[in-house]
C-alpha cells in the first residue's frame, strides 16, 4: 500500500501547477513537423493573389484583366463589380465600421486589394497580377492625422457627415469618434490649482506584429454536401465561422473553421481580412479549394498596423510628488478604416488604464479617432486593446513630471504607487484593480539593479563626461506597469455582440487518461503543455495524460480566441471551472464505492480519501474506470464536463522592469548592459513557459522601442514594406534578460492566475525608452520621440550639443 508519504511522487507526476514542464509541443515544432496553413494542400486545389494599388490614394477609372485572363492557367480575376451582386465588395469590420474588400470606386492606402487572380499555381497568379491593367486618377493623400481633421479633401465618400459613426457624432468627414473617459471638469480645475504641472507630447509611432508566419487561409466549398471548410491562421477560429456565416449566409453547422499550427500571432491574425472573403468566395465560385497567401510586403503594408497615437498629456503634482491629476487627448490614427480589434464598447480598447500603478485621485482621457491614407488596423500587438500605449504614455509622463519636480523618478514612483491595503482599487477612469503589491516589487527590482549604486555611477559618468574623458554616457530605464487582461466580463466586452466569455469541455476516458478541447487557439505560447497543467492540479492525472485540442470549431466548444492575454484569465479559469464539476462526480462515484457518504471524503491529489483512514481511496484512474463500467444508482454513465466561463473582471497583471543602457554619443549605437525583469501574473502555472514568454515580449519591446517602424513618406507610400527597413531583432541584437518575480494571487480567478503573455512588451517598451532619455537627462532632454534607432539617438546628442 504505496501512498500517505509518497504525497511529494504524486505531485510530482501530476506536473501540474508550478511545474515547469517541457513544452509538448516542441518536439514536432523543432524536427520541422508542424503543420501550418500553407501546409494544408488538397487536390485541385487553386491559388489567389491580390492586384494591390501603388498610390494611397486614388480614383480607379478602369480595370482591364483581358491579358491576364489570356495568360495559361488563370481561372478568374474578381473585382468589386464581380463582388457587389453578392454585397460582399465591402465587409464589416471589428470595431463597427466597414472596409474594402476589394477597390470600390477608388484606393485609400498604398497596397489596397484591387482585384483577386485565381490561378493553377502561386506563380502563375503572381504572374497574372502584373498583366491587370488598372486605371488610377491619384489623388491628395493626407497622411498626417492632425492636417486629415482640417483638410477639404474627403477620404471616406462612403460615409454621410452629418450622420453619426458607429461611436457617436463625428465632427469632420475625416473624424470617426470621440470617446471620452472620467471628469473633465474636476480634472482641469485639480490641475490648474497643482504647484507643479508637466505638459508632453507623447508619441507611439505606428508599427506592426510581424509574425514569422504571414496571414492566410484555404477556403473549400463542397458543393455536395453544401459545406464549406476554412483553414486559416485564425487567432479567433470561432468568431470567424460566426463572421462568415453572417456575410455569406451559409448556415454556422455548415461551416467548419480550423486553425492549425500558427507561426506567432501578435494581433496581427485576430481581424477578417479581405483575402479570406477572396478565397471563400473564389471557392465557391470555381468549386475549387483556393488558397490565399500573403508574402512579406502584403502582410507589412496591409494587414493590421499597430500603435500610431499621439498622447498629449498634462500632470499635476505637489511640492512634494504626490501626483493630483491626470489629463490626456490622444488623436489616434487608424489610416483608411476603423478595423481595431477591440471590444465593441470600446473604441480605444482599454486606453484609460492610462493612470497605471499609480494612485491618481481625477483623470480625464478623450481620444479622436482619425481616418487617414494609411493602411487599417489598430489591433493589440502583444498588449490588450491599447494597453501598451497607455503604459507608454503614464511612464513617461512620471519621467518628465520627475524631471520638472528634480526628483528621483523612482521615489516618485513609490510616493505615487497604490498601495497593497487599497486593493481591489477602483480608478478614477472606472477600473477595479484585483490585486496587486507594488511596493514590495518595486523594492524588489531596485535592490536587485542596486538600483543607488547605478545612480552613482551614471552621475560619475556624467562628470567624466564633461570632462571628455568619456563619449559614453548611461541611462537607467525605470517602468513600473499594470496590464489589464483576460476580456469579458460578457456584460462589459462583446465583439460584434458576441460576449467574452470562453471555454473548456473535457472528457475522461474509462482508463484514466483524458482529453481536452478549449475555445481558444495557441500561437505558439504553449497551451498544450500549459492548460494540461491546470487541469492535472484540478482532476488528479497526469497532465502526460491529458491531450489538448484548440482551434477546430466542429470539435471545440465556441470560445472568443486568444489575443488580450486572456487563455489563462478566461479560458483558463473554463479548465478550472470543468476540472471541477468533474471532480464532484468524481467524488460521488468514489463515494459509492468505498460505501461512505460522499461528505466523508477529502481530496488529496489524484484521489478521494476517507477522512481519518487513509488507507481507504480511490484514485481518479480508478473513477474513471468506474464511471464507465459499473452501474452506480442514480448517476448515469460517463466523466465528461463543460463550463462556459464568464469572469467576474478581468485581471491586473503588473511588473518592475529596469533596463540598464550605455549610448556612444557619437553614433548613436546603444548596449543593453543589464535588462531586469519582474513579472507578477498571479499564481504562476509554468515558471518555464512564463520565462519563454517574457523573453519573446522584451525581444518585440526592444524591436519597437528601438528601430521597428512603419513608415510613410509624404505621399503615402510606405518605406517599410521589407524586412531590410523593418527592423525584427535577431540573436545579435538581443540582449541578455534576467527574469524575476513575485506572485500576488488574483482574488477571482478559480487559481488566482492572472495573464503573463503580453506584459513584457507593455512594460518593455517604456523600460528602454526610459532608458534612452534618462541616459540624456542631465543635458537637458525631456521627451524624443521612439523608434531610437542609432540617427534619431545620434540626433538627440546633436542637438544638444553633445
Ligand atoms: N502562463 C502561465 N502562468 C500564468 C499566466 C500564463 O504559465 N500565470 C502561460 C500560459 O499558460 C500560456 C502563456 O503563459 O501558455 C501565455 O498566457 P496568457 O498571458 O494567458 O496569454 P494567451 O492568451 O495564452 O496568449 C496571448 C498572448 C498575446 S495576446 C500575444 S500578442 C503574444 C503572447 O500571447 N502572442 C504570442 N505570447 C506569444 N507567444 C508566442 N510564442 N507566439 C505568439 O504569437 Mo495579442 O492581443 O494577440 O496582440
Amino acid at each position: 500500500m504505496k501512498d500517505f508519504d509518497d504525497r511529494e511522487e504524486r505531485v510530482g507526476k501530476l506536473k501540474g501547477l508550478g511545474c515547469a514542464r517541457k513544452r509538448v509541443e516542441d518536439a514536432r515544432f523543432t524536427q520541422g513537423k508542424g503543420n501550418y496553413v500553407d501546409d494544408v494542400k488538397l487536390p485541385g486545389m487553386l491559388f489567389g493573389d491580390f492586384v494591390r494599388s501603388p498610390y494611397a490614394h486614388a480614383r480607379i477609372k478602369s480595370i482591364d484583366a483581358t491579358a491576364a485572363l489570356e495568360l495559361p492557367g488563370v481561372i478568374a480575376v474578381l473585382t468589386a463589380e464581380d463582388l457587389k451582386p453578392l454585397n460582399l465588395h465591402w465587409m464589416p469590420t471589428l470595431a463597427g465600421d466597414k472596409q474594402m474588400v476589394l477597390a470600390d470606386g477608388k484606393v485609400l492606402f498604398q497596397g489596397q486589394e484591387v482585384a483577386f487572380v485565381v490561378a493553377e499555381d502561386r506563380y502563375i497568379a503572381a504572374d497574372a497580377i502584373e498583366l491587370v491593367e488598372v486605371d488610377y486618377e491619384d489623388l491628395p493623400v493626407i497622411v498626417d492625422p492632425f492636417e486629415a481633421l482640417t483638410t477639404d479633401v474627403v477620404l471616406r465618400e462612403d460615409l454621410d457627415t452629418s450622420e453619426p459613426g458607429a461611436h457617436g457624432p463625428r465632427k469632420h468627414h475625416n473624424h470617426i469618434f470621440l470617446w471620452e473617459e472620467g471628469d473633465k471638469t474636476a480634472t482641469e480645475q485639480a490641475i490648474e490649482s497643482s504647484e507643479v504641472v508637466a505638459e508632453e507630447m507623447v508619441y507611439y509611432h505606428r508599427t506592426h506584429p510581424c509574425p514569422l508566419e504571414t496571414c492566410g487561409c484555404v477556403a473549400s466549398m463542397d458543393k455536395v454536401n453544401g459545406k464549406l471548410t476554412l483553414w486559416g491562421t485564425f487567432q479567433a477560429p470561432h468568431v470567424v465561422r460566426t463572421v462568415a456565416s453572417l456575410l455569406s449566409g451559409i448556415a454556422e453547422h455548415d461551416i467548419r473553421v480550423i486553425s492549425p499550427d500558427i507561426g506567432g500571432g501578435f494581433g496581427n491574425k485576430v481581424g477578417v481580412y479581405p483575402g479570406y472573403v477572396c478565397a471563400i468566395v473564389a471557392s465557391i465560385v470555381t468549386g475549387k479549394p483556393v488558397k490565399w497567401i500573403e508574402d512579406r510586403m502584403d502582410n507589412l503594408m496591409a494587414t493590421a498596423f499597430a500603435r500610431d497615437y499621439w498622447m498629449k498629456g498634462r500632470i499635476s503634482a505637489t511640492k512634494e510628488g504626490k501626483i493630483t491629476g491626470l489629463h490626456c487627448h490622444v488623436t489616434a490614427d487608424h489610416g483608411a478604416f476603423d478595423a481595431c480589434a477591440d471590444p465593441t464598447k470600446f473604441p480605444a480598447g482599454f486606453f484609460h488604464i492610462c493612470t497605471g500603478s499609480y494612485d491618481i485621485p481625477v483623470a480625464y482621457v478623450g481620444v479622436d479617432g482619425v481616418y487617414t491614407n494609411k493602411a487599417p488596423g489598430g489591433v493589440a500587438y502583444r498588449c490588450s486593446f491599447r494597453v501598451t500605449e497607455a503604459a507608454y504614455f503614464i511612464e513617461r509622463m512620471i519621467e518628465v513630471l520627475a524631471i520638472e519636480l528634480n526628483m528621483d523618478a523612482a521615489e516618485l514612483r513609490r510616493i505615487n504607487f497604490i498601495r497593497a491595503d487599497q486593493f481591489p482599487y477602483h480608478s478614477a477612469l472606472g477600473w477595479e484593480y484585483d490585486s496587486g503589491d507594488y511596493h514590495t516589487a518595486w523594492d524588489k527590482a531596485l535592490a536587485a539593479v542596486d538600483y543607488e549604486g547605478l545612480r552613482k555611477e551614471q552621475a560619475e559618468r556624467v562628470e567624466a563626461f564633461k570632462r571628455g574623458e568619456t563619449r559614453t554616457l548611461l541611462g537607467i530605464g525605470l517602468t513600473h506597469f499594470t496590464e489589464i487582461v483576460g476580456a469579458g466580463p460578457v456584460k462589459n466586452c462583446d465583439i460584434l455582440g458576441m460576449g467574452m466569455f470562453d471555454s473548456c469541455e473535457i472528457r475522461i476516458h474509462p482508463t484514466g487518461s483524458a482529453t481536452a478541447r478549449l475555445g481558444t487557439i495557441s500561437q505558439g505560447q504553449g497551451h498544450a503543455t500549459t492548460f494540461g497543467q491546470i487541469l492535472a492540479s484540478e482532476i488528479g492525472i497526469s497532465s502526460d495524460n491529458i491531450t489538448i485540442e484548440e482551434g477546430d470549431t466542429d470539435t471545440a466548444p465556441y470560445g472568443l480566441g486568444t489575443y488580450g492575454s486572456r487563455s489563462t484569465p478566461v479560458a483558463g479559469a473554463a479548465a478550472a471551472m470543468a476540472g471541477r464539476k468533474i471532480r464532484a462526480k468524481a467524488q460521488m462515484i468514489a463515494a459509492y464505492l468505498l460505501e461512505v457518504h460522499d461528505g466523508d471524503l477529502e481530496w488529496d491529489i489524484d484521489r478521494f480519501v476517507v477522512k481519518g483512514a487513509p488507507d481507504r481511496f480511490k484514485t481518479m484512474t480508478e473513477i474513471a474506470y468506474a464511471a464507465y463500467n459499473q452501474a452506480i444508482p442514480g448517476l448515469e454513465p460517463g466523466l465528461e464536463a463543460v463550463s462556459y466561463y464568464d469572469p467576474p473582471n478581468m485581471t491586473y497583471p503588473f511588473g518592475a522592469y529596469i533596463c540598464v543602457m550605455e549610448i556612444d554619443v557619437d553614433t548613436g549605437e546603444h548596449k543593453i548592459r543589464q535588462f531586469y525583469a519582474l513579472d507578477d501574473c498571479g499564481t504562476r502555472i509554468n515558471p518555464m513557459v512564463i520565462e519563454g514568454q517574457v523573453h519573446g515580449g522584451l525581444t518585440e519591446a526592444l524591436a519597437i522601442a528601438m528601430g521597428q517602424e512603419i513608415a510613410y513618406d509624404d505621399l503615402g507610400n510606405c518605406k517599410t514594406g521589407t524586412l531590410m527597413d523593418f527592423f525584427l531583432p535577431t540573436a545579435v541584437e538581443t540582449p541578455h534578460y534576467t527574469t524575476d518575480h513575485t506572485e500576488t494571487p488574483s482574488p477571482h480567478h478559480p487559481i488566482g492566475a492572472k495573464g503573463v503573455g503580453e506584459s513584457p512588451n507593455v512594460g518593455g517598451v517604456p523600460a528602454f525608452s526610459n532608458a534612452v532619455h534618462d541616459a540624456f537627462r542631465a543635458f537637458g532632454l525631456r521627451q524624443s520621440h521612439m523608434p531610437h534607432d542609432h540617427w534619431r539617438v545620434w540626433k538627440i546628442a546633436h542637438d544638444l550639443g553633445l
